[in-house]
């Protein structure tokens, strides 16, 4: 018998319901912006894992090697026996964080949580093969959404819910504190959060992470055009912008734009919704917000979180902050 459970607390189709919000929210008002959640179709998926493998793009490989190094640390220090992962995808990188959980024989229960259903169910599988003896209860939802829903502590156990790769970087800061405070209200005390952030470095090589020669990353923002065509029946000319990556210096972030080299006239029909774009103007599709560790301390403690270890690579390039409520 597999010991894998899977909840499914969002539609079967993957842009069903809240795309058409979202989209209608971002491009019906001014600047224009669509949420990053609508660039991981099966094809930005796609993509997004091959900016991971890029030279520019740093915080994969840097995230993992603090793993690498204090996985077992992180572990004996979190006293937890169950693990949930926000936006887990295949959970790469986390199994160097299960292994030695498993190693100090203290997994009891894997939580996955990701919005994209098959991934999931076949991360799933694989994790439940890989720890015999672990229950894998998957859930397909939005962490954004769904934080109400993990599984509850059994009586004196812990749970260290971790959240990777500096995802939490595309929340706008209102939408951080939000989020902080749901997950913090979802847990008990004594839980912990294993949090990912990338930090704020010299803007060269910020930029160079988001604009690699090959063009991948310029593919992947660009994608977002092309799913709008495809669920919402859109009529965006991919060809008829650029790709613009910036570096806010007020805010620390990383701002990821599509410019319209010539006036758009453009019909959404899904959204119901009709777009007039003048020459220059501009989409923004995703923020990647770069952290300092006393911002990292200060975000934390408004949400009740108390940080045990800040730990980073040696540039010190990302940071992996363990938090307890
Ligand atoms: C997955 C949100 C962490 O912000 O660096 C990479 C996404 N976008 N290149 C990031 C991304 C363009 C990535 N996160």
């Amino acid at each position: 018998m597999s010991g894998v459970r899977v909840e499914v607390l969002v539609d079967g189709d993957w842009a069903s319901g809240s795309l058409v919000d979202d989209v209608r929210r971002g491009l019906g008002s001014s600047p224009l912006r669509l949420p990053p959640k609508w660039l991981y179709d099966d094809e930005g998926s796609r993509l997004f894992d091959e900016i991971t493998r890029l030279p520019e793009y740093y915080p994969t490989e840097a995230e993992r090697s603090i793993l690498a190094a204090r996985a077992a640390d992180v572990v004996a220090t979190s006293g937890a026996t169950t693990v949930v992962e926000l936006g887990s995808g295949t959970s790469d990188k986390t199994r160097t964080l299960l292994d030695a959980f498993a190693g100090a024989g203290r997994l009891r229960r894997f939580v996955p949580v990701d919005v994209s259903e098959q991934t999931l169910r076949d991360a799933a599988e694989q994790l439940s093969e890989r720890y015999p003896g672990v229950a894998v209860e998957a859930v397909v939802g939005d962490f954004t959404l769904h934080l109400s829903h993990l599984p509850a502590n059994e009586p004196g156990e812990r749970r260290m819910v971790v959240f990777l790769g500096g995802t939490i970087g595309n929340l706008y800061v209102e939408e951080r504190a939000a989020f902080l405070g749901a997950l913090a209200d979802s847990l008990d005390p004594g839980d912990t959060l294993l949090l990912g952030t990338d930090l704020v470095k010299p803007v060269d090589r910020l930029v160079a992470a988001y604009h690699d020669p090959g063009g991948v990353t310029d593919r992947f923002v660009r994608n977002s055009l092309a799913v709008l065509n495809r669920e919402l029946g859109a009529d965006f000319d991919l060809g008829a912008f650029t790709y613009v990556p910036l570096w806010d210096a007020h805010l620390e972030r990383m701002d990821l734009r599509l410019r319209a080299e010539s006036p758009q006239h453009v019909v959404v029909p899904g959204a119901d919704l009709e777009l007039h774009l003048a020459a220059g103007e501009e989409i923004q599709v995703e923020i990647s917000s770069k952290f300092r560790p006393h911002g990292i301390r200060t975000e934390l403690a408004a949400a009740g979180f108390e940080v045990v270890e800040l730990l980073t690579d040696e540039p010190g390039d990302f940071a992996l902050t363990l938090a307890r409520l």
